[in-house]
């Protein structure tokens, strides 16, 4: 029997009731007046209409054929060194900011903490976030800007995400110019339709996708403070991905001269089942479409050359214009994945213990917005030179391939120098992005320091060393 004081914990109990989800009071008695509070805080903030709304639509959701045909991008041969200038000019003005998601949980990674800390550069072990702030670091320096990031956490990771960036002492970036802010969260249902309880005071949530971006930055305040300070584009990335080009000056340049509203960058898909969203027009419109919504029959789908119909992937690297984004008004579509999720079973006849259950997150995506753009474009990059994530504990988007790329990569920039003669063979090799972030950067200013690096690269006997950092 449950016992309830006033008339508020009755309500709850009613709210609770009419949507079946009574096993969430199973600890009722056993709480303290605290933790009653906090669950009740939780119920009272649950939308269950929405929710019964999309476990339905669940129960009925089937991958289906999209009808989606090709569409347009531009590929690498055809960038212009007008897009370069215009890109330079915009970064140059402050026109440009960047915007990191970061709230994702990363448990394909298997790692207790959040991704951004994952040590990723080859010869340093340098974290993901200090990559990225290394590279805003030279930016703002090398075009005398004052360069914001937007750094998007969500409740599991934010504050351990502050205390990391206060802790190194914001690597150096003036600690002004970056911003934190939470994403929304979401609860996630057990496969029948019931909310799961993570404690006994409290109900499970996911953070609410990377689409949950405008919600968010509206919520805290920061798109009126981006729009205060003349910022007109965001650079978008997630943290997985250590050799983002976050300032590409033709990606920048193009987006401009389009007047595009959300611009991505693509590549060409390996193989059918890699897991990219594919860009495609849907009733006409640009989209993409992510590969957990792609069906096995547009998945594998060839055109006359008999390559893949839908070959370019998105890389979620996307440059979002902010007044669009002030005037975006739509609902993001919501999608599903099934997930193991730690919760109390209440299986019958047994006291609930905690365990892996089989779960329903819901979740929105960020390019969703696409769709609603009056433009979008999308523009090819190189997958040897812009994406080596990080996303899996081994094997295809492992920190092994990331670490395997990067150190190639870089070779190929002391090849291009002629500091590089010999084979690649598995060295290990990074340049801080302090010395050069990206390779037209590094170019113009490793001509000069070609003694230097020549004594980094060859030991006393002119044989290349296994091991090369560049700062
Ligand atoms: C993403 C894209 C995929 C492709 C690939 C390239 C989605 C849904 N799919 O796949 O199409 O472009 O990347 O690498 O994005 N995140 C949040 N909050 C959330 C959920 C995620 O900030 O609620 C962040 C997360 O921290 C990470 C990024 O979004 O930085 C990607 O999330 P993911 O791992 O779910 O997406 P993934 O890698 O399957």
């Amino acid at each position: 029997m449950l016992n309830f004081k006033n008339d508020r914990e009755k309500n709850i109990f009613k709210k609770i009731a009419k949507f079946n989800n009574e096993h969430v009071l199973y600890f009722w008695n056993e709480l303290s007046a605290k933790k009653k509070e906090n669950l009740m805080n939780e119920i009272d903030n649950i939308d269950f209409n929405l929710i019964n709304f999309l476990y339905k639509k669940f129960k009925k959701s089937k991958k289906k054929n999209n009808n989606i045909e090709e569409t347009k991008y531009l590929s690498i041969e055809e960038r212009t060194k007008e897009f370069k200038s215009i890109g330079i000019n915009a970064l140059k003005s402050n026109q440009v900011a960047f915007l990191t998601v970061a709230g994702g949980q990363g448990s394909r990674l298997g790692y207790n903490h959040p991704k951004g800390f994952y040590p990723t550069s080859p010869v340093k072990k340098k974290s993901l976030f200090r990559i990225f702030a290394e590279k805003i670091k030279f930016y703002s320096d090398y075009y005398n800007a004052n360069l914001k990031w937007y750094i998007m956490t969500s409740e599991f990771n934010h504050q351990e995400i502050l205390d990391y960036f206060n802790r190194n002492k914001f690597f150096s970036l003036n600690k002004d110019n970056i911003y934190f802010f939470r994403q929304g969260m979401f609860p996630s249902l057990t496969l029948d339709g019931k909310l799961i309880l993570s404690e006994k005071y409290s109900i499970f949530k996911n953070p609410d996708g990377h689409g949950g971006i405008l919600k968010a930055l509206v919520k805290s305040g920061l798109l009126k403070e981006i729009i205060k300070q003349k910022i007109k584009h965001l650079s978008y990335f997630q943290v997985d991905n250590p050799m983002v080009n976050m300032a590409d000056p033709y990606f920048i340049g193009y987006h401009i001269k389009q007047k595009s509203m959300v611009s991505s960058k693509v590549i060409k898909k390996l193989y059918p089942e890699e897991k990219l969203g594919v860009i495609g027009k849907i009733n006409g419109k640009n989209s993409v479409i992510e590969y957990s919504d792609l069906s096995k029959e547009d998945m594998h789908a060839k055109n006359d050359n008999n390559e893949l119909k839908y070959l370019m992937g998105s890389i979620a690297i996307h440059i979002f214009n902010v007044d669009f984004l002030n005037k975006f008004t739509k609902k993001m579509p919501i999608h599903f994945a099934r997930k193991k999720i730690k919760g109390y079973d209440f299986l019958e006849n047994k006291t609930p213990q905690i365990t892996e259950l089989d779960g329903i997150k819901f979740e929105t995506f960020v390019f969703d917005a696409i769709p609603f753009a009056k433009k979008s474009i999308f523009f090819e990059t190189e997958r040897e030179v812009e994406f080596f994530p990080v996303k899996n504990k081994s094997g295809v988007d492992s920190i092994e391939t990331s670490i395997i790329g990067q150190s190639k990569l870089f070779s190929n920039w002391l090849r291009m120098i002629g500091a590089w003669n010999g084979k690649y063979n598995n060295q290990i090799v990074e340049i801080s992005p302090l010395y050069a972030p990206d390779k037209e950067l590094f170019l113009e200013k490793a001509d000069k320091d070609s003694d230097k690096i020549n004594r980094v690269v060859f030991d006393e006997k002119g044989i290349i060393r296994d091991k090369i950092y560049i700062e």
